[in-house]
């Protein structure tokens, strides 16, 4: 049967299991996703278009791949704005399909944005689909790039949505993905390592969440009786009240670093960003990087051993091994767990005490450690904004489910918590969902506050408002790095509860610390059935939290 193009990609969208696709109009695939009951969840910017379904792949372990469409081709506004969210997504390796207008031919070389060398930039993969009958095949492509080796965006352009070609031809049947096993010789030569190590640490990244490795991580740490730290990406890729679970960021994660001889890495790129550790004395350890190919390979730090492959195939490779060299007895090596514990309890004492704190303004800590308290941590979402809540959050949140929090940013795009909130409904509907965030990231959300309310999400967002951008260091004010761009208006001149209220959430301004609990049972409550709730916590500036290792030796 002769279809158009735009109905070829609604109905492979269908047949690979996609439920509906974030969007700003107008792309011309739009109408026929409508016209194939393709549902569209229409965001009110072409960014957050992007990053609801980029969340939505993140949030799922690209299990379900998150499709966003937005406007492309000669007028390509929809596309530069969305730009954005597209970068944001290659930085953090999320497997999100993007679908635009493609440039027509004929009319190339017409504006002055270049559409292909742009999206080139924060692709995995783009491809542009010159004929109608290559539907299926660039569709194909997308997927095996979406659905196997190392996660990244991919992006579609379409330049004529209505020409037409024959379905029956290349019948499109849905792409499985693809997975590698590590070569056994370099399993053997990292348990050689392994065994040989005195202070051996995991240093696991996102790609184990990727790789649905969480039980594999825990099995392999628990037979080794190693000590386990997580990326921020990977935070609740290990269970954070196991006995081996050190942290994310903090003194006792710095110690563990310093410490440790060996860095068994699984499922981490090991690069020392913004928001993420560097190797101390890197030369002096050996560093066995697992990974699911080679560009973090010998990146930054010299690689003692690579095991490369799929991170679930290659824990449970690793873990077969260990088990057939000790009989099965593992690595048995003094009171690991002890010594975690105590250096959790060590480094997290001054923050236990501020999450009971009473002053006023309330300590944003008082938030979290309530929030922990009201929420059930098996069965709920938290996400973090760019920012002191990023910060904090990090360093003190208990998260016992892959994915129950959201950690985000090798670079962290400000807004992007509600995208990632309204994703985790969609995701995870009976889970409670929780944005906290600051005065910038709220900014970022207020258009896009409507959809909300549209679209019955009954997800929490909880602002811990300082009446400034704090942000970094020790804070934009004061003796921090940007006192000049800090203060806007704040809790004293500008009621948010309100302002929020108007548009139909439910609202509430807390300003007393036993307030706390009941104000977020309440969001929590109307949120169950499908009101959104925002919360004004009126919190003191306290730029307090777990620092990153540096590169160089303390
Ligand atoms: C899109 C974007 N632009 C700029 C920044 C830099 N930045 C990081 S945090 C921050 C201010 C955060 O202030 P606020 O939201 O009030 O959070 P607080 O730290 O006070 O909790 C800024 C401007 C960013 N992360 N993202
Ligand atoms: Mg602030």
């Amino acid at each position: 049967m002769t279809i158009d193009v735009a109905t070829g990609i609604s109905r492979i969208l269908k047949q690979e299991g996609v439920g509906w696709v974030s969007t700003f109009p107008v792309c011309r695939v739009n109408n026929a996703l409508g016209r194939e009951g393709v549902p569209m969840l229409m965001m009110r910017d072409d960014r957050y278009a992007v990053a609801v379904a980029d969340a939505f792949s993140r949030i799922t372990g690209g299990s379900r791949i998150g499709v966003c469409t937005f406007q492309g081709g000669v007028n390509a506004a929809g596309m530069q704005y969305a730009y954005a969210g597209m970068a944001q997504a290659y930085e953090d390796g999320s497997p999100v399909l993007c679908i635009t207008d493609g440039v027509p031919a004929g009319s190339s070389g017409n504006s002055q944005y270049d559409v292909p060398s742009a999206m080139k930039t924060v692709s995995k993969w783009f491809g542009y689909l010159d004929r109608p009958e290559r539907t299926p095949e660039l569709m194909r492509r997308a997927f095996t790039m979406l659905r196997s080796g190392r996660p990244g965006p991919v992006i579609l352009a379409i330049p004529n949505a209505t020409a037409t070609y024959d379905e029956t031809v290349d019948p499109y049947r849905p792409v499985k993905g693809w997975k590698s096993a590590p070569d056994p010789a370099d399993v053997r030569a990292a348990v050689d390592q392994l065994l040989g190590a005195r202070n051996p640490l995991i240093y696991a990244g996102e790609g184990v969440i990727y790789a649905g490795a969480a039980e594999d991580l825990k099995a392999l740490a628990e037979l080794v009786n190693m000590p386990v730290i997580t990326t921020l990406k990977a935070k609740g890729a290990f269970p954070e009240n196991h006995p081996l679970f050190v942290g994310v960021r903090g003194d006792q994660v710095a110690h563990y670093l310093n410490k440790s001889d060996l860095i068994l890495a699984v499922g981490s790129s090991l690069s020392p960003g913004r928001f993420s550790h560097g190797i101390p004395d890197a030369a002096k350890k050996t560093i066995v990087h697992c990974n699911v190919d080679e560009l973090h390979i010998n990146k930054m730090y010299p690689t003692a051993h690579a095991v490369i492959g799929d991170a679930r195939l290659t824990l449970q490779a690793l873990r077969q091994e260990v088990s057939d060299r000790t009989s099965g007895a593992g690595r048995t090596a003094g009171n690991v767990a002890a010594e975690v514990r105590a250096a959790r309890d060590e480094a997290l004492a001054k923050y236990r005490q501020v999450m009971n704190s009473d002053e006023t303004p309330i300590n944003p800590y008082r938030v979290y450690g309530d929030l922990m308290e009201v929420l059930d941590l098996r069965n709920s979402f938290v996400t973090h904004e760019s920012g002191n809540t990023r910060d904090q959050l990090s360093t003190v949140f208990d998260t016992l489910i892959p994915r129950g929090f959201l950690g985000w940013g090798n670079v962290s795009t400000l807004g992007f918590s509600l995208a990632a909130a309204i994703a985790a409904k969609k995701a995870f509907p009976d889970r409670a969902s929780v944005a906290v965030t600051g005065e910038a990231g709220l900014g970022y959300m207020f258009g896009n506050l409507e959809v909300l309310l549209r679209e019955k999400l009954g997800i929490t967002v909880v602002h811990i408002s300082n009446g400034g951008f704090a942000g970094y260091g020790p804070g934009f004010w004061g003796p921090g790095h940007d006192p000049f761009t800090h203060r806007v208006l704040g809790p004293d001149e500008v009621d948010m509860s309100k302002v929020i209220g108007a548009l139909g959430f439910h609202t509430e301004r807390v300003s007393e610390p036993a307030q706390v609990i009941p104000a977020l049972r309440r969001a929590l409550d109307v949120n169950t059935s499908g009101r959104p709730a925002y919360i004004e916590f009126i919190c003191c500036q306290y730029p307090v939290y777990g620092q990153w290792v540096g590169r160089s030796a303390e």
